[in-house]
């Protein structure tokens, strides 16, 4: 049995689809879900599939990441800009990490430009908009190959 990717989710992302379209689009977090499901499923990856507005739960996420899966696609949302914990935890996860942004965090706000997390990423991706979530799971299952 293949080890599962985790695909997680940092604070507001659940409020994607219902305010700043125009930054973030039209969907929804459950369209998230169902993309990364259905592109995972063509690799024969299932998705463990988090999101929370709490820093110490994505942590505790990683925490059991480490060991039981193969990889893990995070949108840390704001803490990536702020989280020395993220960062922390993911290094110590020993897992390939890729990170998401849906909007392209450089052409944003200059506290947008620097993230904790991607001195621990393989891959970092943004303004791809949701579709980066499918292709980070896709480079995910190449280098696991
Ligand atoms: O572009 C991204 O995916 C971000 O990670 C989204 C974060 C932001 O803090 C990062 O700088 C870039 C914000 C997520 C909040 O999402 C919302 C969605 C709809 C309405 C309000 C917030």
């Amino acid at each position: 049995m293949s080890k599962p990717v985790y695909v997680l989710n940092g604070p507001n992302l659940n409020l994607l689809g219902l305010r700043e379209p125009e930054i973030y689009g039209r969907e929804t977090l459950a369209d998230v879900e169902a993309l990364c499901r259905a592109t995972a499923k063509d690799f024969g990856l299932d998705v463990i599939f988090h999101q929370s507005n709490a820093e110490h739960e994505l942590i505790g996420w990683i925490h059991e990441a480490r060991g039981t899966a193969c990889g893990i696609v995070i949108n840390p949302a704001a803490y990536t800009h702020t989280s020395i914990a993220l960062h922390d935890a993911l290094k110590a996860s020993d897992l390939p990490v890729f990170e998401v942004h849906i909007s392209n965090v450089h052409a944003r706000e200059a506290f947008r430009h620097h993230s904790y997390v991607s001195p621990v990423a393989i891959g970092v991706i943004a303004g791809f908009g949701i579709s980066g979530y499918a292709a980070a799971i896709r480079r995910l299952a190449e280098v696991i190959r």
